[in-house]
């Protein structure tokens, strides 16, 4: 088959950001906008001629499109092979694990996450090494040089391929070989738990509900949650994958995971018996949201009990090596890593932070603010591992999720954790804060607001344990004596405006004061953080779009 060599000319804003490269469905769908920034890929990753590499997406709008462009041009320039989800489907932790366990090159995942799916909506690429991780920010600007100077890209001009039945095709030079998009995972999920342990706790009665949100979860949730642990028949809430994931937002959080949340909290039984507990996943599957009967988990506080209770299911037996989190994220899990005399690394925000510390032996678990946790058994964070992790600490401590997570606190003190989220924000003004923000920083220090006094601010700087690398400029910190503290960033995953987030955290470790709620507990961290930063002024608003 004769390689097709198309003349093309740079678009500008190809940077990937926190997780790859983000636009509006429309931006993608520009001739050559795709192909442009797949060759820059194939350009970055060193030699792979005669090797594979991993394609699947979140199936949302545009993702099979995308996929027939991936194959041919990965053709043509001289991969051996492409393993691809049937009908194209791969979950992002699902791609991880198989690029893993077939040591492929790489793999590439399309997706946009927690972003919303449509014509008018979002879409997203990223590329994952072969260590099943995203690529590292020093790959990821090596293929934005490339985009900005890219003149030609290689594909082969034949018919699409099929891919929905699973086995092998050949395709010039290359096999697609078209692969079960569940089985590796669930395989891989049931060497890490105690299913046998789940089966029974849910044969006694215990209710759960998963809430795929229309999006990739359904399928592999289906498939693990009610055929493999025999939970009843519709257990898994909105399980059939839509490409506009059903109109909604795909972010499990107490504002977008509606529908569950009113069943978690008795609003949709009419105040009656809620599941004892209730789980959502995101766009592409690596997320997660912890419910118990009435009650909600913060991802933090879930990521510390997921480390002080490891030893109870069978994949982490032995102990962890080391725990680590995103800088935002509470410091809850430092608290219990503190306990189990193991190392925690703070890591900016995004899960590309975490692969050099797993791969190097220095964490087993990971996690961050935003519902994401996960461990070394993959590369990515893993929102169905999370709800499994969970089920099978219940089925051992026979506890419900509310007793686990306040006796967790009484034993290590309460983190009172919240995010604010401005969304659409216009992103001058944004920076224009971040700027002024900045501008401050030298002066907070040793500053009082309230009772609270400022012991350091700065702006969140990285460098990498394991090769030295360095990350500047992560997000606006103001850390208070009493632990408690006040961040800012501004979101590197949206396609409109900018995204302003303020995050918040004190410290309780007198049981009588842990029952309070988050938003009153914080209330003063707000407004310190209001008047600070001038947000109404720069920004224009008054109250933030989500709060979680
Ligand atoms: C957000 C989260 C971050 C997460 C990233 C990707 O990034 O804050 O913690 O890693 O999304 O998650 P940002 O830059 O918008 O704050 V996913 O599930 O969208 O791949
Ligand atoms: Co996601």
């Amino acid at each position: 088959m004769k390689v097709s060599v198309q003349l093309t000319t740079p678009f500008a804003g190809q940077r990937p950001g926190t997780s790859g490269l983000r636009k509006k469905v429309k931006v993608f769908q520009q001739s050559h906008y795709l192909e442009n920034f797949v060759q820059s890929v194939f350009d970055s990753i060193g030699e792979f001629s005669g090797s594979a590499l991993v394609v699947g997406g979140d199936g949302r709008y545009h993702n099979c499109e995308a996929i027939q462009s991936i194959i041919k041009m990965a053709a043509a320039n001289g991969f051996g092979k492409i393993l691809v989800g049937q009908g194209g489907i791969l979950s992002t932790p699902a791609a991880s694990c198989v690029i893993r366990k077939y040591q492929a090159h790489g793999g590439l995942i399309l997706s946009a996450s927690h972003n919303p799916a449509g014509p008018d909506q979002d879409f997203g690429i990223k590329y994952n090494i072969g260590n099943g991780g995203p690529a590292p920010q020093a790959v990821t600007e090596t293929i934005f040089a490339c985009t900005e100077k890219i003149s030609e890209y290689k594909t082969l001009e034949v018919d699409d391929v099929a891919l929905d039945r699973i086995g092998t095709i050949q395709l010039g030079e290359m096999q697609v070989e078209v692969i079960d998009p569940v089985a590796d995972y669930a395989q891989l999920m049931e060497s890490m738990f105690d299913f046998g342990a789940i089966r029974e706790l849910l044969a006694g009665g215990f209710r759960i509900a998963f809430d795929a949100m229309h999006a990739v979860t359904g399928p592999y949730a289906r498939v693990i949650i009610e055929t493999m642990l025999g939970a009843p028949a519709g257990t898994v809430m909105n399980g059939i994958a839509k490409q506009d994931f059903g109109g909604g937002h795909p972010d499990p959080n107490l504002t977008y995971a509606k529908e569950l949340v009113e069943l978690m909290f008795g609003a949709a039984s009419g105040g009656e018996n809620p599941p004892e507990f209730g789980a959502a996943s995101d766009g592409d599957g690596d997320r997660n949201m912890i419910l118990g009967k009435r009650f909600f988990v913060t991802p933090s506080d879930s990521l510390a009990i997921l480390a002080a209770n490891a030893r109870l299911v069978p994949g982490y037996a032995d102990g962890l090596v080391g725990v680590a989190r995103s800088m935002p994220t509470s410091a809850a899990v430092d608290r219990v890593a503190e306990r189990l005399g193991i190392d925690c690394y703070e890591t900016p925000t995004g899960w590309k932070f975490f692969g050099n510390l797993m791969d190097a032996g220095k964490v087993t678990l990971c996690g961050e603010e935003s519902f994401g946790t996960g461990s070394d058994h993959i590369r990515e964070k893993d929102g169905l591992w999370a709800v499994l992790f969970w089920l099978n600490i219940l089925a051992v401590r026979k506890l419900s999720v509310e007793q686990i997570v306040t006796e967790h606190w009484t034993q290590y003190g309460r983190n009172y954790y919240s995010r604010h989220d401005y969304e659409g924000v216009d992103a001058a003004s944004a920076e224009a804060m971040m700027n002024y923000l900045r501008s401050c920083l030298d002066k907070l220090a040793g500053q009082k607001f309230g009772h609270r006094l400022v012991k350091l601010s700065d702006d969140f700087a990285y460098t990498d344990p394991v090769d030295g690398s360095v990350s500047k400029g992560q997000g606006i910190r103001i850390l208070f004596e009493d632990d408690s503290r006040i961040v800012f960033r501004l979101s590197g995953t949206g396609t409109e405006g900018a995204t302003v987030r303020l995050y918040f955290e004190s410290f309780e470790d007198d049981i009588d004061r842990q029952g309070e709620d988050a938003q009153a507990a914080l209330g003063d961290l707000i407004e310190i953080a209001a008047s600070i930063s001038r947000l109404e002024e720069f920004t224009g608003r008054r109250e933030p779009s989500v709060i979680t």
